[in-house]
C-alpha cells in the first residue's frame, strides 16, 4: 500500500466510499463522479499504477470481479441492458489516479457515451 495514494487511502477506508463488493483481493465501489448510474470502480489491494504493472494474482481477480460487480449491478438496477468495461492507461488516455482500476459502466440506452 501507498500513503500518498487516493485509492489505497479507500481500501484503508481512511476515505469513505460506498462498497458495491470485496474480497481479500479486490475491492469495488462507486465512482464519485458518475457518467452513469450504478458506475463502479474496481480496485486491486496492491499498489500498482496501472495494468500493465498489477501482478497477474491480481489481474486475474480484478477480471474475477468484473463478472461479479456486473451481475450485481444487473441485478440491482433497473433497466440495465449491457455494461462498457474501461481501463485509463497514463495521463494521455485520462487516467487520473494512478492505482489500476477498472471502471464498470451500465448501460441503459443506445448513446454516443463512452467516458
Ligand atoms: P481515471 O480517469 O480512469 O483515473 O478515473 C478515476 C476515477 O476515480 C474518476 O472517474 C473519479 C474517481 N474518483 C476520484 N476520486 C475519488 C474519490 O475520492 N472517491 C471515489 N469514489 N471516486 C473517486
Amino acid at each position: 500500500m501507498n500513503n500518498e495514494c487516493l485509492f489505497c487511502k479507500i481500501i484503508n477506508q481512511d476515505i469513505p466510499s460506498h462498497k458495491i463488493y470485496e474480497n481479500e483481493y479486490v475491492y469495488a465501489f462507486l465512482d464519485i463522479f458518475p457518467v452513469t448510474d450504478g458506475h463502479t470502480l474496481i480496485i486491486p489491494k496492491v499498489h500498482a499504477e496501472n495494468l500493465t504493472k498489477t501482478p497477474d494474482l491480481y489481474l486475474v481477480e480484478v477480471a474475477k470481479a468484473k463478472k461479479v460487480v456486473a451481475e450485481l449491478l444487473q441485478e440491482k438496477l433497473d433497466g440495465v441492458k449491457g455494461f462498457n468495461y474501461v481501463s485509463n492507461q497514463e495521463a494521455i488516455a485520462k487516467q487520473v489516479v494512478f492505482h489500476y482500476h477498472e471502471h464498470i459502466l451500465p448501460k441503459f440506452k443506445v448513446d454516443e457515451g463512452f467516458l
